[in-house]
């Protein structure tokens, strides 16, 4: 049986869906940005590409050499490919504008290049997340491309994916249309579909959260978290098991595979910081994909697509994955 690749199946998707020709070119470039990551991180100390620099980046967290290597892989990627009216990422405070010696496109990419960075330098999986929007018309045709042109809700994303570099590198992708799981085959050089339809169990035994903040959550929060404690004598009735990897891709990976909650909720560490997640690169791209395969993401109160964005590097509560549990905490807080 031949196997399908990445390329073969956006090709079929442009002829059954009617996916554009350039919202294809760009995936199958941030594909191929995502296989030049997966190659540096695989390096590890042999590459010299573990540590720290001395900068930070505009969040005010210490960049990785591995954060500015990834960013830079998928700036020089994407930037003359003509697919792009503009890129924004974790690591700058400000949009990317594409050099004015290159085409521009009538897309808007996002992108955490490497998230869960923290895991990096003791080998645990980290991965690259990114979102896709329209240009609005016009915008960065003269002149610099500003915030506003990304500041749009979740909703209006037409792709989303992450790439997670584990014990395999794969790519998981929606165009809106269900979420398919594609494993690097080495030998080949290509993404070939390994996951077709992904689905998020309804029901979950299992959550993650950083219980290190316990104490600075806010009350819905202790409540459902005192109550998944408490086991089968517990009001919920059942033994749940806890995961926390510190890396979103690895803990949205594995819900994905096996259902699964996970909540990086506000706290009262900074209370000026809605949380610690960022919407634009993080919980938007995610919340399609949970969505996408029949789970659910809110903030606590709200749908987290349905956010209007105010800020490029605007933070966002976070509670995604099985639908019954994420609806369940979303009561809590509205309650
Ligand atoms: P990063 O983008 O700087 O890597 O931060 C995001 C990461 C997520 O991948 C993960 O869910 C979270 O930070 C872990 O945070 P903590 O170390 O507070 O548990
Ligand atoms: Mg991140």
């Amino acid at each position: 049986m031949s196997r399908v690749t990445l390329s073969r199946f956006l090709i079929e998707q442009t002829r059954s869906h009617n996916t554009p020709a350039d919202l294809r070119f760009l995936i199958e470039v941030v594909a191929r940005a995502c296989k030049a990551i997966s190659h540096q991180v695989s390096k590890g100390a042999l590459g010299g590409v573990l540590g720290s620099l001395d900068t930070e980046n505009v969040q005010g967290e210490v960049q990785k050499k591995l954060d500015v290597i990834s960013n830079e892989i998928l700036l020089e990627a994407n930037e003359w490919a003509g697919n792009l009216a503009g890129m924004a990422s974790e690591e700058m405070d400000k949009p990317y504008q594409i050099p004015g010696q290159y085409p521009k496109g009538a897309y808007l990419l996002v992108f955490d290049p490497l998230d869960g960075s923290s895991n990096i330098d003791v080998n645990v999986s980290v991965g690259t997340i990114f979102s896709v929007l329209r240009c609005p018309d016009r915008q960065g045709e003269e002149g610099d491309l500003g915030d506003e042109a990304f500041l749009q809700k979740g909703t209006q994303q037409v792709a989303a994916g992450y790439a997670i570099y584990g014990p395999q590198t794969m790519l998981v992708l929606t165009l809106g249309d269900g979420v398919k799981g594609f494993t690097l085959d080495r030998e080949l050089g290509s993404f070939v579909l390994t996951h077709d339809n992904i689905k998020v169990p309804e029901a979950t035994k299992e959550f993650a959260i950083n219980m290190s903040n316990q104490r600075h959550w806010e009350a819905p929060v202790q409540r459902y978290v005192s109550e998944l404690l408490a086991g089968e004598e517990g009001p919920l009735g059942k033994n749940y098991n806890m995961r926390w990897i510190a890396s979103m891709v690895a803990d949205v990976h594995r819900i994905l595979t096996r259902g699964g909650v996970f909540m990086y909720p506000r706290d009262a560490r900074e209370p000026d910081k809605a949380g610690k997640l960022r919407l634009m690169y993080e919980a938007n791209p995610m919340s399609m994909i949970i969505e996408q395969a029949g789970g659910a993401a809110t903030n606590g109160t709200q749908r987290i697509l349905d956010i209007q964005p105010d800020n490029l590097h605007q933070r966002v509560p976070v509670f995604l994955g099985s639908k019954e549990e994420v609806l369940r905490i979303t009561a809590y807080h509205k309650g």
